[in-house]
């Protein structure tokens, strides 16, 4: 195979030492000055009004912070930053804390007793109702750990973590189902040695140190209230990248890629094919085996079960070398698939996957997985540049693909029942949208669901280079918006967002109506102290109003455990609340109405004070109390904190 006129090889040793990285900085700017005469939606009305941004906006951004560990949310078009939303790293500004005990409780490895305060947010997958976005819920995978979350939307908070039993970590490709009961979380690490061990009487050996490596995917439930459990999971021979979980023409599929068919264990050898694989899994298939108990558990989880991929309906098709993004048409009939270190990019038709596996028109098989006829299942193979990554469609027939190299983004129309709505010559190269600099996702609001609002489209660029001012080595994210509404796309704004967003996905803001203030429990406990002599635990209740504690202040015998119930009181909008206690790395938020409760050993004998760290009143500084810890041998049950006379 040649790649731009070079053989294959050459070109692989080039995306390896990096050097067709640099090819964006030759792209010149000049597309800022596109099409003066369009109309301009980021154009601001002089004089400039107060609560502009809030009207104007349109839409809810949800964009992963990747080694950040949560989630960014911005506004768009205006591309202004809002909120950081902290899920797998422990975040003070945003209130997130392991002394609060809800949160060290999700940040615990169930196995190991573990608390996990890093992770890398990749994949944020809305929830959906008939494939559309409806708001409920963000769901998100962790690529460092084994564990994927939910975000509550009606609280911008993480509301679980739910831990995958037999996993180390390397959880990549995720995705939710079009009614948001299933999860899917693609697995490209396999844990040693019980996974091994557990899969060689499958046939598949693997060594240690040699490999081959082997992974699989994890099935979570998804209950109506959000709730996620581990339902299954599949081991399979290969490590598996993206996913998508299909709807529409490919309703009932999971659909996954590997890079790595070779199932090497080093960087190069995962170039030595040609082509790689996309799986399609017959989700039907996976829980028929559950039902009928056709699986085997680990040790370390005997209450899930685990599913060969010898005992599932599963196909392979042939897809470009080394792919990554794999990405599903609005109504679910075309899948979009890039070769990474190729130029190519195919589209595979659902209509003829279904008839390829009821003809059996299969071209050999690995595994025993049968593997489709390329040459039947292919609707298109386009080559359109150098490192197609990832893929979003509009709502006007037209795909947008991301090419990392070449830092561009390429507009498709789709062909099929999609010609009509555009009229063009289906799977031609119709327009070149330059990016700065290479392009890794991009995202169209909706444009990875049955709906997508074909307005906008924000190139996450994973280089800025020269965009901003300058800030040192380590340069901020460049989120690039277009307008893609007209027949010509147009740069609207750049904006610098913190590392390192993968996927975003954007919301109507129609769709999500945030509580203002938490509702106060009715039966919340008076505040005091109470000591636990033969636990040693001084279990204080507090509240917090503008501008005090109660207790202002309370003892404690050194060496014993403060439990706090501290209650926000307030239910006023935007009146957070905060404490910080000197010397115990205690500091956590409380909004309006939050109720938390904190664990932690107290230090030495001294005092100590706290304070609020929000500036919630102009008394905040004056908004601060005393912990004084005695000595225990100087302790007397007299000095206990006393209720106010
Ligand atoms: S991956 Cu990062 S640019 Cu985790 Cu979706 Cu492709
Ligand atoms: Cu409360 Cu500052
Ligand atoms: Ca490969």
């Amino acid at each position: 195979m040649r790649v731009l006129g070079m053989p294959a090889p050459f070109f692989i040793a080039l995306l390896l030492v990096g050097i067709l990285v640099g090819v964006g900085v030759s792209t010149p700017l000049m597309i800022r000055s596109s099409d003066e005469a369009v109309e301009n939606p980021f154009e601001r009305p002089y004089p400039f009004p107060h609560r502009y941004w809030a009207e104007s906006d349109e839409y809810y951004v949800f964009a992963s912070g990747g080694q950040q560990g949560g989630l960014y949310v911005y506004g768009l078009p205006s591309m202004k930053m809002m909120a950081e939303i902290p899920i797998f790293t422990t975040d003070q500004a945003w209130g997130w804390r392991v002394e609060d005990t809800k949160i060290r409780d999700m940040l615990t490895d169930p196995q190991t007793g573990k608390v996990a305060t890093i992770g890398d947010t990749h994949h944020p997958a809305m929830s959906r109702t008939n494939a559309i976005y409806d708001g409920r819920w963000v769901f998100i995978n962790d690529k460092m750990y084994g564990r994927v979350a939910r975000v509550d939307l009606d609280s911008f908070r993480t509301g679980q973590v739910l831990w995958l039993p037999n996993i180390p970590g390397g959880i990549h490709g995720f995705g939710i189902s079009p009614n948001t009961d299933l999860a899917i979380a693609n697995f490209e690490l396999e844990r040693w040695p019980t996974f091994v061990d557990n899969i060689k009487d499958r046939g598949v050996e693997a060594d240690m140190f040699e490999g081959p490596l082997v992974g699989g995917f994890a099935g979570i439930g998804i209950d109506a209230a959000g709730t996620m459990t581990n339902d299954w999971q599949v081991w399979s021979p290969w490590q598996h990248d993206m996913l998508r979980i299909g709807w529409g023409e490919s309703d009932g599929w999971i659909m996954n890629t590997t890079y790595n068919s070779e199932r090497a264990v080093e960087t190069v050898p995962m170039f030595g094919r040609e082509e790689d694989y996309v799986f399609f899994w017959r989700r039907s298939s996976i829980e028929d085996q559950v039902t009928a108990g056709n699986t085997i558990a680990s040790d370390e989880a005997p209450d899930v079960p685990i599913v060969s991929w010898q005992d599932i309906e599963v196909y392979a098709a042939k897809v470009p070398l080394n792919p990554h993004g794999i990405d599903v048409s609005p109504t679910g009939k075309y899948m979009f698939i890039g070769g990474k270190a190729t130029s190519l990019v195919v589209v595979l038709d659902f209509e003829k996957i279904e008839q390829a596996i009821a003809d059996q028109r299969f071209e050999g098989e690995e595994f025993g997985v049968p593997i489709l006829e390329s040459d039947f299942v292919r609707t298109a193979t386009m080559d359109l540049g150098l490192g197609p990554t990832h893929i979003e469609f509009d709502d006007k027939g037209f795909a947008y693909v991301g090419f990392f190299v070449d830092s561009d983004i390429k507009k498709v129309p789709l062909g099929g029942p999609h010609a009509e709505q555009h009229g063009m010559t289906p799977w031609e190269l119709a327009e070149v949208i330059p990016v700065h600099y290479s392009v890794g996702h991009l995202s169209v609001p909706g444009g990875d669901s049955a709906q997508p609002y074909g307005d906008y489209l924000i190139s996450m660029n994973k280089l800025a280079k020269d965009s901003f001012l300058p800030h040192g080595p380590l340069i901020a994210e460049n989120h690039e918006l277009f307008s893609i509404s007209g027949e010509k796309s147009f740069i609207i704004d750049e904006a610098p967002i913190p590392p390192e967003t993968h996927y975003s996905q954007a919301i109507p803001k129609s769709l999500i109506n945030p509580k203002q203030v938490y509702d106060l429990p009715a039966d919340l406990e008076d505040t005091g102290v109470q000591y636990d002599y033969e636990n040693k635990v001084a279990n204080v209740s507090m509240s917090v109003i503008r501008s005090w504690f109660t207790p202002i202040s309370f003892t404690v015998p050194e060496g014993w455990t403060v439990k706090m119930q501290v209650a926000n009181v307030e239910q006023t909008l935007d009146m957070t609340h905060g404490i910080a206690i000197e010397g115990h790395e205690v500091s956590v938020s409380l909004d309006p109405g939050e109720v938390r409760h904190l664990e932690y050993q107290v230090g030495e004998a001294g005092v100590y004070w706290y304070y609020c760290i929000w500036f919630c009143s102009e008394l905040h500084l004056e908004m601060r109390g005393r912990m004084i810890v005695v000595p225990e041998s100087e302790w007397t049950p007299d000095m206990e904190w006393q209720p106010a006379a």
